[in-house]
């Protein structure tokens, strides 16, 4: 049975688990230990590589410095709005219903029938709408909700799994579906005191019919407990949030769908945007930054080879600009690797500090369409899509 030998190797590759009857493996660290758990993450999450915020695990951003192009899962950040089920995929069952499909009868598939259709492969990064957004704060003095990212809410993967598009087709989607909307099977959410239900969200079916991935690998093993084990979506370009961890059902629909997620989350609200919050988000958007942390200190006298990432989720990028002098000059960085169908790119470049001071780094990716960094990201009361250059201080002594 495959679906079982699947859920056997993902046990194997996951030492965390011989804790397995205690599933959110919160066992209290005795005073000493490292903390190196989060509550409601399985794999563990060590403080040289994550920041714990709450029921969420973020990456360190300087750690990916010794990562390729890809994120290892022990370093992929993991953001949960309650806590991971640890579910078995030889139970599993995914439902697609609706007045969008043709008989309006649930169709039903297991996973053996999902990893017996044919398989696409591709790396994508999945990346909070919040990624960065603690830096509203620290670097344009404005007040956001949610949770305090750094930059390390983002990951690239190699995911496999089946066309979304593949078992849409499968279920009798109609001709005028217009939405279709993937929900988790974890807990629901409860914000305030209001009992919002299990995570969905809808999407138009034009992005659903065309890239979407019904994933059950990442980086060539089974997903991950934390990841959304047995399928999740992965919808390449848009914001995390549209990338449904632990897929139970997807309803298919002739009229617009709505959910918490696409009317009071994930919209931008304030003073630059609409009344009524600007259009359910989408796309993500572009970002740069030095692998190196906060605050760092270095050398003066010798030659730094300074790294770093850069990505946009509308184009290719085309090419990376640094300063080295708070933003009077401007240079090149040098790009490592190919830029068409790479998630994101590496790019370093060499720096050589005169004299003892704070100064600040900056980078600016421009990307093939023409887009690039502004100096200031646009507020939002919600903290989403920071996309300005980040002021990155450090200290030559
Ligand atoms: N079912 C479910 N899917 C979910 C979430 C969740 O809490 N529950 N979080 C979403 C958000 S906000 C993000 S940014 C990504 C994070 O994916 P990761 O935890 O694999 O990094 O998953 C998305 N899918
Ligand atoms: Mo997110």
């Amino acid at each position: 049975m495959p679906a079982r030998r699947t859920l056997l190797k993902a046990i194997a590759a996951a030492p965390v688990l011989s804790a397995l009857g205690v599933p959110s493996a919160t066992a209290a660290p005795s005073a000493t230990a490292t903390v190196s758990s989060a509550p409601g993450i399985v794999k563990p999450v060590p403080p040289e590589y994550f920041t714990v915020r709450g029921t969420n695990a973020e990456a360190r951003f300087e750690t990916f410095e010794d990562t390729g192009p890809l994120t290892p899962v022990d370093r992929f950040f993991v953001r949960n709005h309650t806590s991971t089920p640890v579910l078995d995929a030889a139970d599993w069952r995914l439902t697609v219903w609706g007045d969008g499909l043709h008989g309006r009868t649930p169709v039903h598939f297991t996973y053996g029938q999902l990893r017996d259709l044919p398989s696409v492969t591709r790396s994508a990064l999945i990346e909070c709408a919040g990624n960065g957004r603690s830096l509203y704060a620290t670097q344009q003095g404005e007040s956001v909700s949610g949770t305090p990212w750094t930059l390390g809410a983002i990951g690239a993967a190699r995911w496999r799994g089946a066309r979304l598009s593949d078992v849409l087709r499968l279920a009798g989607i109609a001709s005028d579906a217009v939405d279709v909307q993937p929900r988790g099977l974890d807990a629901p959410y409860v914000a305030g005191g209001v009992d919002l239900g299990r995570v969905r969200r809808p999407l138009s079916v034009a992005k659903a019919l065309d890239d979407v991935i019904l994933a059950y690998e990442m980086n060539g093993e089974p997903l991950p407990y934390d990841h959304g084990h047995p399928v999740r979506l992965v919808v390449p370009h848009w914001v995390g949030i549209a990338s449904v961890k632990w897929l139970g059902d997807i309803e298919v629909s002739r009229t617009p769908l709505a959910s918490p997620w696409s009317t009071d989350y994930y919209r931008l609200f304030g003073a630059a945007h609409p009344p009524g919050g600007s259009a359910p988000l989408t796309r993500q958007t572009l970002k740069s930054a030095y692998e190196l942390p906060f605050g760092a200190t270095l050398e003066a006298g010798r030659t730094h080879r300074l790294e770093g990432r850069a990505w946009s989720a509308y184009a290719p990028v085309r090419r990376v600009d640094v300063s080295t002098d708070g933003g009077a000059r401007w240079r090149p960085a040098r790009l490592l690797g190919p830029t068409r169908h790479a998630p994101w790119v590496r790019w370093q470049t060499p720096w050589r500090p005169y004299g003892p001071g704070p100064v600040t780094l900056l980078s600016r990716v421009t990307d093939a369409a023409g887009n690039t960094q502004p100096e200031r990201a646009v507020h939002n009361t919600q903290g989403y899509l920071f996309d300005a250059v980040v002021r990155h201080s450090v200290t030559v002594v």
